[in-house]
């Protein structure tokens, strides 16, 4: 059967979220961020909205820097608690559109639909739908992208927004990579995009053109998960928050870091704790997980089926250090990091 993957990421999130609080901020430049204290506040931008965007605001801009290239925007700080609560009930609405479902984020997901629609077609009508419920119960704006894995669907939810809809069906994944820029791909930041920029592989056409071999010498491990995003190829699937019968770990670390070792290190040990609890109630998994939680509190997570039951650490280990590799990759430091069995019998 063809996977089919919606990615759902909410439009201009906590701004939106402002402006459906108070609907006089409707039409108004608005960000929401640190206290901008008449130009001399630190701290950043954490989202605005797209009226914002026109004066040349972003995410991550110092407030301050914010304040001076937009005297008439209005600054309103951050509510998180708010903002969680409208999340949450949003997720709960559109978990009930999907076969499977991952939280991406405090405003993104994944949804597996590819046993309710049985074509694009549905699944664009069920895109449609999706929007429509948002819109009437939440009156938000969100951007959807569907193709036929996690990868490309999160792409593709980026390419019209606000409020859009983007439909990559297998036969155009490799058209509708060719010319987008290497730093699309998951795990390519600044640092990546300067090694390849410098063999003058700057789109993700030319970075296809690269073999493995030479990706992997570049860069180690996270050469062969390049080599596959370039063709569009992503077979992880969907991972749930909580599965039914599963068994881990996560470690919160003192300091968000970049240490390699340390990360693994903190890794093994999780994985050693687990297993133990595993073997003491005689069981077997099948599924490898591990999840990450970076300095920005995005939180990710990779995961791999096993094709038989295993029981042994050795197994866990290996899996979870490939799995680990993008993570490690990424420029962000490393918050937390998570580990999970699942599949257990
Ligand atoms: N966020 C943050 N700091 C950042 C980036 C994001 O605090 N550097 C928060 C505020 C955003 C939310 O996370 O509203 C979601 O981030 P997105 O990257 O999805 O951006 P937006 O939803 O704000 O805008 P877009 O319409 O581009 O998705
Ligand atoms: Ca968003
Ligand atoms: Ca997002």
């Amino acid at each position: 059967m063809q996977r089919i993957i919606l990615h759902i990421d909410l439009d201009y999130f906590y701004a939106q979220v402002e402006e459906v609080l108070k609907p006089e901020l409707k039409g108004k430049p608005v960000v929401v961020g640190a206290d901008p204290k008449k130009g001399n506040g630190r701290g950043v931008v954490s989202t605005c909205n797209y009226e914002a965007r026109k004066h040349g605001l972003h995410s991550g801009m110092p407030i301050s820097i914010a304040y001076r290239k937009c005297l008439n925007c209005i600054f309103l700080p951050v509510n998180m608690d708010l903002y969680v609560e409208v999340s949450t009930r949003i997720m709960t609405l559109f978990k009930r559109h999907a076969d499977r479902f991952e939280l991406g984020g405090i405003d993104e997901c994944y949804l597996d639909v590819s046993e309710r629609c049985k074509n694009y077609k549905r699944a664009e009508e069920l895109a449609n739908r999706i929007k429509s419920e948002l819109k009437q119960k939440e009156k938000l704006t969100c951007s959807i992208g569907i193709g036929p894995n996690k990868l490309i669907a999160k792409i593709a939810a980026g390419k019209h927004k606000p409020d859009g809809i983007t439909v990559i069906k297998p036969e155009q994944v490799k058209e509708f990579l060719q010319k987008l820029s290497v730093r699309e791909l998951m795990g390519v930041g600044p640092k990546t995009e300067a090694v390849l920029n410098h063999m003058n592989v700057f789109t993700i056409g030319q970075l296809a053109k690269v073999s493995q071999s030479d990706l992997v010498g570049m860069l180690g491990k996270f050469g062969y998960i390049l080599y596959d995003g370039a063709r569009g190829i992503d077979e992880s699937p969907l991972i749930e928050e909580w599965e039914a019968k599963s068994m881990g770990r996560q470690a919160t670390f003192e300091k968000d870091t970049k240490d390699r070792k340390l990360v693994l290190d903190k890794l093994s040990e999780i994985i050693s704790d687990t297993v133990k609890q595993l073997n003491r109630e005689k069981l077997s998994y099948k599924t490898v997980t591990v999840k990450v939680r970076y300095e920005d509190f995005y939180t990710t997570s990779r995961a791999e089926s096993l094709k038989t039951p295993h029981k042994d650490e050795k197994t866990a280990q290996e899996k979870a250090c490939e799995l680990v590799e993008l993570f490690l990759h990424d420029e962000r430091k490393i918050r937390l990091i998570g580990f999970t069995l699942s599949k257990l019998q």
